[in-house]
């Protein structure tokens, strides 16, 4: 009776709901039967003896969820019942009446616990928390546990976040396009705010609040001066207030030349006072409006945006005067140490060379924060040696969410596995243990801001981030914010069936898919320490001679793979450019030497012969060429896997993500023939028999042009200088989906 109950909801719940993927991760379909039994039987109803914001969303979460989980009501009730699961923040009369305060004693703010407690022969699950907001994320993990079918009446569970700041920077212009954005435009309707809020506004702060997110950036780094304009201001404040219920903070990508521009100042010198006087007054006006304002991110003095150095001054005065403007409301700044200055012998050297000098100049209230990698977000790159050099200033990560580097929104690559290499990374700054996560977390560096960002990708798009398993990297990086060391395979699983369903026939071998699918990317775009090689201004496909007159050279493919008729790769060693040194020992003998660099970073850290031995016997030419082969291999077996699939979830999903496969395939033997045929035209060298064999021309694929009207949405501003336009005579397909 009970699966029949079951299947008739399944079949309700698949016609009320399209499977568009508007719903993320956030689907509460019925559950399967044995959970659906347990669940209806050990809770009965919701009480919470405080009206607050963030509780009225955490009992309506719940109440959605039961009503999609096993299909009742369950009631919100103003007395404790037997089976209620009860809402208690520190320090509340509920809290206190059922003795839980000291447990709560000492916790994160943002930390919750989970446990059964028994009274008066009633039974309760009492999710608690110090803060409204840390029940919230208590309740979404509760979710979570019956979702995933790891839920017990019994289970007791503690958890707290690793990071304070867990946030989301949006490269999104006041326009509503997205630098490097592959999911539509822009989900913020400026023109509209503050008299319209967007639905989507909540269930974006809603889907951030089940997996941790508690900060953003709405506007893009390079950052229009408006955005702290008059104008301007109702507009954030619409958004703050929307995202309050749930925990995330409102902070703000700003333009260090603001005071001239907005202000009608003469300049923006950080050390003149009527400059400083004007950010003062700017951040007072803020937290008139919005009193929980986060503070400030900032790129300055890269990619021609403007900061202290045009006045002569260092990255420490710009970034310090600012954070003298925030400091009396509790507001941080968050400086980028995304810099590279184009004369330099190695743009790896750069953003080391100008920020590991001022360690521990920065004022308290000033985090830096650094990509995981020295350049860019390549698709694998060693972690950046200021994790380990910074030690007396606060220092964050910034991870890639947007797949600019990994085949946009059309290529399945789940990127967790990326940012766990990062963040368990060993730097040796005290000696083993010393994890990029662990100099990161506060662990290690106590008493300072500690932080984590990832670059967003979402859209406005249905289904917010174009590619269906696109979502996977925004609850990876939120998840694994709260917890690093969560495995990438658990945050798989957890989201495979919260998102799709959880039949082991799908999960398994989709789990495996998404695991295999960063080292797949890697392999068939720049496998062995290779990076860069992409066209240049696009990102996207494969064009390693490009040449562009007057581009800078550190921006051009040749600059990074340094291919001639002797070898390739760049060479960071004490016989090149001493980036190796960089890194603290014993890392920095390990890079240095050919024989223990890792393999997969060879060419990162060593130009080395054609011929060169690999460990396991091949020519480095053949390794190569086997490299760019098991990636093709692995996107068709994906193709494959997927294919099976068909049947176990909705025909919508299926399909669209199936047709991504299929250009993710062509793409990949774009890349392997692109390079590989460029590549021999230097090596002289065949592709070993027992491979594939290339299936075009290596003129034909340099004619290839993106066709750059449908990718609107990611051209960085910077692009559209008129030297840098691409030639017109150029012919571009009409079919964004074919390139060749
Ligand atoms: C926001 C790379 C990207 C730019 C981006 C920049 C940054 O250069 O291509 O689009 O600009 O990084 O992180 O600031």
């Amino acid at each position: 009776m009970r699966s029949l109950i079951v299947l008739v909801l399944m079949v309700l719940s698949l016609a009320a709901h399209s499977e568009d993927g508007s719903r993320l991760w956030l689907r509460y379909e019925p559950l399967q039967a044995e959970m659906a039994g347990i669940v209806a039987g050990s809770i009965s109803s919701i009480h919470a003896d405080l009206s607050q914001p963030s509780l009225d969303v955490a009992v309506d979460e719940l109440q959605k969820a039961f009503q999609g989980f096993i299909g009742k009501n369950v009631p919100h009730t103003a007395r404790l019942q037997d089976r209620s699961v009860v809402l208690a923040v520190k320090g509340s009369r509920l809290a206190t009446r059922l003795g839980i305060n000291a447990e709560l004693q000492g916790m994160h703010r943002d930390g919750f616990i989970i446990r059964p407690i028994v009274r008066n022969r009633q039974s309760y699950i009492v999710i608690a928390s110090p803060t409204q907001v840390g029940v919230l994320y208590g309740v979404f993990h509760l979710l979570r546990t019956i979702k995933v079918g790891d839920f017990s009446p019994g289970m007791t569970i503690k958890s707290e976040p690793k990071f304070d700041l867990r946030m989301l920077n949006h490269w999104a212009n006041l326009d509503g396009t997205i630098e490097r954005g592959y999911a539509g435009p822009s989900i913020w309707r400026w023109d509209e705010l503050p008299e319209v809020i967007c639905p989507r506004y909540i269930q974006y702060a809603r889907a951030n609040a089940s997996i941790g997110i508690n900060g953003m950036t709405p506007n893009n780094v390079n950052a229009d001066p408006l955005i702290l304009s008059d104008e301007f201001l109702p507009k954030l404040k619409a958004l703050a207030d929307v995202f309050r219920p749930y925990g995330v903070r409102l902070f703000v990508s700003i333009n260090f030349s603001s005071p001239r521009i907005i202000g009608g100042l003469p300049n923006s010198d950080p050390f003149e006072e009527n400059v400083q006087q004007w950010w003062k007054t700017r951040v007072n006006d803020i937290y008139r409006l919005i009193p929980d304002f986060g503070g400030f991110l900032v790129k300055a003095n890269s990619e021609g945006q403007p900061g202290p150095m045009d006045y002569g001054r260092t990255h420490v005065d710009g970034a310090n005067m600012i954070a003298a403007a925030l400091q009396p409301h509790g507001g941080i700044v968050i400086w980028r140490s995304f810099v590279y200055e184009p004369d330099g012998i190695d743009r790896a050297n750069e953003a080391y060379l100008e920020f590991v000098p001022y360690d521990g100049l920065y004022a308290p209230n000033v985090i830096i924060q650094a990509k995981q990698g020295a350049v860019d977000f390549q698709p694998r790159e060693p972690f950046s040696p200021k994790f380990g050099a910074m030690k007396k200033t606060a220092l964050m990560v910034e991870f890639q969410i947007t797949q600019e580097y990994t085949g946009f929104s059309n290529h399945l690559v789940f990127l967790a596995p990326q940012n766990e290499e990062t963040l368990r990374a060993e730097t040796y700054a005290f000696g083993p243990g010393s994890t990029v996560a662990r100099m990161t977390d506060g662990t290690l560096l106590p008493n300072r801001i500690n932080a984590i960002a990832g670059v967003s990708n979402i859209g406005a798009e249905t289904n917010w981030t174009g590619h269906h398993f696109a979502q996977a990297n925004w609850y990876a990086f939120g998840r694994q914010a709260w917890d690093h060391e969560l495995s990438s395979e658990q945050i798989a699983n957890e989201w495979i069936r919260m998102t799709f369903t959880s039949d082991p026939a799908f999960v398994e071998p989709i789990k495996q898919m998404m695991l295999s699918s960063w080292e797949t990317v890697v392999n068939y775009m720049m496998p062995l320490g290779l990076h860069h090689i992409f066209g240049w201004d696009h990102h996207y496909g494969p064009e390693p001679w490009t040449d562009v007159p007057g581009a800078r050279h550190d921006w051009l493919p040749r600059y990074y793979h340094q291919a001639s008729k002797y070898g390739i790769g760049f060479n960071r060693t004490r016989s090149g450019s001493g980036h190796v040194d960089q890194y603290n020992q014993p890392l920095s003998d390990k890079f240095n030497d050919l024989n223990t660099v890792p393999e997969n970073l060879l060419l990162w850290f060593h130009h080395v012969p054609w011929d060169h031995k690999m460990r396991n016997g091949r020519t480095l030419w053949a390794e190569m060429a086997h490299k760019y082969q098991e990636g093709v291999d692995s996107v068709r077996s994906f193709q494959r896997t997927w294919d099976r699939m068909e049947g176990l979830i909705d025909s919508e999903r299926f399909r669209h993500v199936q047709s991504r496969l299929r250009i993710q395939s062509r793409d990949a033997i774009w890349w392997r023939d692109a390079v590989m045929l460029y590549f021999q035209t230097y090596s002289g060298m065949p592709i070993p028999h027992e491979l594939e064999r290339p299936i075009h021309d290596l003129e034909d694929l340099k004619r290839v042009r993106l066709p750059l009207r449908h990718f609107h949405y990611w051209l960085p501003h910077f692009y559209w200088r008129p030297a840098l336009r691409p030639n017109p005579a150029d012919t571009r397909p009409e079919d964004p989906s074919r390139y060749f």
